[in-house]
């Protein structure tokens, strides 16, 4: 999977280099590549806002600035993800639709947020565009919102996780499962026993009462 981001802020990336995703960069199975939104202004402010129509406060980001970092990414593989709160609401299955893309682009507004034509021209030209929201809470900018969905994505490819098990384990999560609480030694910590089911090598009577327990803190929200 090819992953490109378009931000003024491209340090914001640099965890992409760790752990999962660092990885999976230098195993071939993703490849990363953070683009300066800066880089395509051609005036001498390198300006990439302006104020809006229709006045009120803030800036918005100007559409030719984005047309111009756009236009050398997309081809007919590309899924444009545009964040905002204003956004289809990010979770476990859209994950899982968006792991099978050949290519996502994140484009990253910042201030009031990106002149709304920019995601209506690359629609009408036939590109799948998402705009999508992780949460709702307003954040400075898609940055951090974009690193959230990359790494919810990219640990579904095949490959990037050590232990293909914990997926398959963890697939009951979209079937609206949260999952069990877990525990490793000491079986006593701080006066609190590990439950003693776990330590019973039961296994089936252990399943269950995972599934119980998963059952509990899915009707408790937590
Ligand atoms: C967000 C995502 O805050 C979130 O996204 C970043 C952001 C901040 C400010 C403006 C903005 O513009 C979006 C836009 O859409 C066309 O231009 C985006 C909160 N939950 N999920």
């Amino acid at each position: 999977m090819k992953i490109d981001t378009i931000t003024i802020f491209p340090e914001y990336f640099a965890p992409l280099q760790l752990s999962l995703i660092g990885k999976a960069q230098e195993r071939g199975i993703v490849e990363v590549g953070i683009h300066d939104l800066r880089s395509y202004t051609s005036d001498n402010h390198h300006s990439v806002d302006d104020t809006p129509y229709g006045g009120g406060a803030g800036m918005v980001m100007k559409p030719e600035i984005w047309g111009a970092a756009l236009d050398p990414l997309m081809t007919k593989e590309s899924d444009l993800i545009i964040l905002t709160p204003a956004g289809r609401k990010f979770d476990q299955p859209m994950a899982h639709e968006l792991a099978q893309a050949t290519h996502l682009v994140f484009a990253c507004g910042r201030y009031e947020g990106i002149d709304a034509r920019v995601g209506q021209h690359y629609a009408a030209k036939g590109f799948r565009v998402h705009e999508v929201s992780i949460g709702d809470y307003v954040l400075g900018g898609g940055e951090v919102a974009s690193l959230v969905m990359i790494e919810a994505i990219a640990r579904l490819l095949p490959g990037v996780l050590g232990n293909p098990e914990s997926l398959v384990e963890e697939s009951h999560v979209q079937e609206g499962f949260l999952e069990y609480p877990n525990y490793t030694k000491p079986p006593t910590w701080r006066d609190i026993a590990v439950p003693e089911i776990l330590l019973s090598g039961n296994h089936a009577a252990i399943a269950q009462w995972r599934a119980e327990q998963a059952r509990i803190r899915a009707s408790e929200g937590l």
